[in-house]
């Protein structure tokens, strides 16, 4: 890609990733494309695969868990063509580095509501918080213990008592109490790891 195009796509993706400057979208363009490999068919879409994108999240961002690992891609892949585009992956990295709240809790919303219904169901969120607690080896039927737990957040987070979360729901709970922002499953990067991504992404800044 030369200067000239470069400089203007970091233009038009800076109007629409508003947390980053130009120079950091031109540097998250260039990274983009160290990652992804040009296709020997030119009418092939470039960008980054399902693959590829999870083994970002793991090996940059400690993400371990598969199902949330893939929503993660689902909620960048706007445009739903199992490829994450240049402006998709600006566009996603300005939330999941640096969203506001509101942003956050939009992007979790989507990522927990496994079949993008608009709402968690119970089923969805069983099938989350066992995912995530299965881990801890225990001693008792595990099911019944995350039964309960299911119960506990809908008692917690349903305020319209219709036996799942809306977004609403799922809004009003996060503003009440902050931490409920990753009640099921880590989908945001910690901050050593997001410094971490930002220093390498962006340690060509001097240079430019
Ligand atoms: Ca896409
Ligand atoms: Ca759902």
């Amino acid at each position: 890609m030369n200067r000239k195009k470069l400089q203007k796509l970091a233009e038009s993706l800076c109007r629409t990733a508003k947390h980053f400057n130009k120079i950091e979208v031109e540097c998250l363009i260039k990274l983009f494309h160290t990652l992804v490999v040009e296709p020997s068919d030119r009418h092939v879409v470039i960008g980054l695969d399902r693959n590829m994108f999870r083994n970002i999240l793991h090996v940059t961002f400690g993400m371990t868990d598969d199902m949330i690992m893939d929503r993660v891609f689902r909620a960048f892949d706007k445009d739903n063509d199992s490829c994450i585009s240049v402006t998709e992956w600006v566009e996603g990295l300005s939330i999941f580095l640096r969203g506001t709240l509101e942003e956050r809790i939009k992007y979790c919303f989507e990522v927990y509501d496994l079949n993008g219904d608009g709402y968690i169901s119970r089923e969805e969120m069983f099938h989350m918080l066992k995912n995530s607690l299965l881990k801890q080896p225990s001693e008792e039927d595990p099911d019944e213990g995350i039964k309960d737990l299911v119960e506990i957040t809908l008692k917690k987070m349903d305020y319209d008592h219709d036996g799942k979360l809306s977004y609403t729901d799922f809004e009003k709970a996060v503003r009440d109490e902050n931490l409920l922002l990753e009640a099921f499953g880590p989908c945001l990067p910690d901050m050593k790891n997001s410094m971490a991504f930002e220093m390498q992404a962006f340690q060509e800044t001097g240079d430019l």
